[in-house]
């Protein structure tokens, strides 16, 4: 097959399944689809692939599965899918089909889903191991489950091991290359663009999920493929909820709005959040508290940089924000202690950052090469950054509408600000910086 009939993109993904082929080794890797999920009755919820899958393929149609075989006799890579079906097409869209899916994509064989089952444990009968993921689809997982399965004793044939699949994909996944770069730059540029063109026209909005709509239209105007996630919209004592999902509620004129919201462009995800005064101008106390999440959103990006962990940056961030707290006369006694007993936590109980890629809270390795060889096992959040990775910065103080230990001005405040930042030799670059976060350029940007 030609190469010149495929696009450039699927260069990129066929060299990361020969990166993904070498590091197998004599073994195989099954990466299958997501499923889709009923709504009720024959309503689906809006499909999304599985990360894995997409990341080597580019493929988002459902009834998938990749199979890569580095086995004895050369490396195999194996596309199963759905052919063409015009009856169903004529309800559900249109299908790729097989016979353009052998033009579309560079791996050796392209074959219809429905011959995987008989086909998968034949063609794995020389890898010592298969790479999987169970969880990701219950009907694949019956075929592994099958192949393993044995009530007599140790299997006799290959493969006899299972393997976590993501402890090689989360490393391929977690520096981004200049393609995944572009898109994600280009996922917060929409997200922090559709920000700015909503907050003057806040006075509008009937209602947080009118707002979340209204949000949306801007994201799409500006090109977005999709949102990265359900959009957060929380008015007033709401955003006291972390993860508030919009309802009826009005905005009123003397609350803060909370929204944090990103588009996806290619599959990559942005991801802001702002806080903001409905009426434009934020009121003495929320201006106190917004001012402490501000300073700690500052400087934990001044810790953004090679080197560094995303433990680092928290710590960077619970500094500020318990001594903001001991200014604003809500926590008593030093800095030290305070960050010591961890009361901070009662008003700050999410960590400060989380990777960004395909997915919105994106996957990170756990394994890491220490000096002299040595191979670390370490939580993500204390792996150094290097250039390349993206992560978001997000500080917050939530202050409960009932809690009569915080001074009565302050109850019911909720404030988080958000930016997405990519590593880069010396720093940070803050993708989301489209988008100004401090209360001044706040307050002219919704006048
Ligand atoms: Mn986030």
């Amino acid at each position: 097959m030609k190469r010149s009939k495929r696009n450039i993109e699927e260069s990129v993904y066929q060299s990361r399944r020969s990166r993904l082929l070498k590091q197998l080794r004599g073994e195989a890797a099954l990466l299958v689809s997501a499923p889709q999920h009923t709504r009720s009755r024959d309503q689906l919820f809006d499909y999304h692939q599985n990360s894995d899958l997409f990341y080597l393929t580019g493929f988002s149609e459902p009834e998938c599965a990749l199979l890569l075989v580095g086995g004895t006799r050369g490396p195999r890579s194996v596309l199963f899918l759905r052919d063409r079906d015009l009856n169903d097409e004529q309800w559900h869209g249109e299908r790729l089909g097989i016979k353009r899916a052998r033009r579309r994509f560079a791996v050796d064989e392209v074959r219809d889903i429905q011959q995987f089952p008989a086909a998968f444990s034949e063609m794995l009968t020389n890898a010592r191991a298969l790479h999987y993921l169970p969880g990701v689809n219950p009907a694949f997982d019956l075929h592994v489950h099958n192949l393993f399965a044995s009530q007599v004793g140790p299997r006799l044939q290959y493969p006899n091991i299972l393997k976590d699949v993501r402890l090689i994909l989360s490393q391929m996944r977690f520096v981004k290359d200049r393609g995944e770069i572009q898109s994600l730059r280009h996922a917060a540029d929409i997200t922090a663009r559709a920000f700015s063109m909503f907050f003057p026209l806040i006075k509008q909005v009937a209602s947080e999920r009118h707002g979340a709509a209204l949000l949306e239209s801007f994201f799409y105007k500006l090109g977005a493929h999709g949102l990265a996630f359900p959009s957060i919209v929380a008015a007033g004592k709401n955003a006291t909820t972390l993860h508030h999902s919009p309802q009826l509620q009005p905005l009123w004129k003397r609350e803060l709005v909370l929204i944090d919201a990103g588009a996806s462009f290619r599959g990559y995800s942005g991801d802001i959040t702002r806080t903001v005064p409905v009426s434009g101008k934020f009121s003495p106390p929320q201006a106190d508290v917004y001012d402490v999440v501000w300073a700690a959103l500052q400087a934990a990006i001044a810790k953004a940089r090679p080197q560094s962990s995303l433990d680092e940056i928290h710590e960077a961030a619970v500094k500020q924000l318990t001594k903001g707290l001991i200014d604003l006369g809500i926590l008593r006694g030093s800095l030290a202690e305070n960050i010591e007993t961890g009361s901070y936590r009662r008003f700050y109980m999410h960590r400060t950052s989380h990777w960004l890629g395909l997915d919105t809270h994106d996957i990170a390795p756990v394994t890491y090469n220490g000096s002299g060889g040595t191979t670390l096992l370490l939580p993500s959040s204390m792996r150094p950054l290097i250039s390349g990775v993206a992560l978001t910065i997000e500080p917050g103080l939530y202050f409960d509408a009932k809690d009569s230990k915080v001074p009565a001005r302050y109850r019911g405040i909720g404030i988080r600000i958000e930016e997405d930042v990519l590593i880069v030799p010396g720093g940070c670059d803050v993708l989301s910086s489209g988008l100004p976060s401090s209360r001044a350029e706040i307050e002219s940007l919704m006048s």
